[in-house]
């Protein structure tokens, strides 16, 4: 089994932490636009400092729309996370906004994406090949359909969200339960079936154990707030430790 790609979740660009991050010998991070404060300006000019640390960028768009899917990937971001995918047809007309025509459906930026240069004929399927695309599941027509949305060509692999999964398999809060496990198994094992890369966010031991067991390509360790608010809780819990003798 080759081991997991592990990340961090960030939802904002501070610079520190994408070092500290990198220094630790994290191999990829998610941009959490959709849910983060993040805005063109500023992703413009982190996605080449992380890049320059030699951090893999997956970037959470916006919304599953043309221009959220295609302005990470102008700037540099190598792949797509795509939230709220709603179902196949959804997944087809989506996902092509990471590629390009005849593929799918990707607007040229030129800039960046080009090294400042010129478009050449190779230049098309190469960025097609090492752009990834990686819809959500975690809308229940996704699920269900999951294993035609990884048959498609513009889908490199298809990225859990068990949060809103949970909510919208009838389940309510995600409380890693049984059932929650089952479903993200299921995926695991279509896209394995597939051939392609899945990918979990994987907080607790018990998510990081289930990644490793259904062979997870990528696994987010932790995120931002999450990683900080554990290290101030450990230093007032060691303080109060000691004021209380
Ligand atoms: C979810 O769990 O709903 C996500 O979007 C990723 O954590
Ligand atoms: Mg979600």
């Amino acid at each position: 089994m080759t081991a997991p790609k592990l990340g961090a979740w960030l939802s904002d660009d501070n610079t520190a932490v994408a070092e500290i991050v990198a220094g630790l010998g994290y191999d990829f991070v998610i941009l959490d636009i959709e849910h983060g404060p993040f805005d063109l300006v500023t992703i413009e000019k982190f996605i080449p400092l992380l890049k320059g640390l030699g951090l893999t960028v997956l970037a959470k768009t916006l919304a599953p729309e043309r221009a959220p899917i295609s302005q990470p990937l102008d700037f540099g971001a190598d792949g797509v996370i795509i939230p709220h995918i709603e179902n196949l047809e959804h997944a087809r007309r989506t996902t092509a906004f990471a590629k390009f025509p005849p593929l799918g459906d990707r607007s040229a930026a030129g800039g960046r994406t080009i090294s400042y240069g010129g478009f050449t004929e190779q230049y098309y399927p190469d960025a097609d090949a090492s752009t990834l695309c990686f819809p959500m599941i975690e809308d229940a027509g996704a699920f269900d359909d999951v294993e035609a949305i990884l048959a498609l060509d513009t889908v490199d692999g298809v990225f859990i969200g068990p949060t809103d999964l949970s909510l919208r398999r009838g389940r309510g809060h995600y409380t890693r339960s049984e059932e929650d496990f089952a479903d993200i198994a299921h995926v695991a094992e279509v896209a394995a079936a597939a051939g392609k890369p899945w990918v979990l966010p994987a907080w607790s031991p018990e998510e990081k154990q289930l990644a490793i067991k259904h062979g997870a390509s990528y696994v987010a360790l932790t995120m931002v707030h999450g990683a900080i608010s554990e290290g101030f809780a450990n230093a007032k819990r060691t303080m109060d430790d000691l004021l209380a003798g």
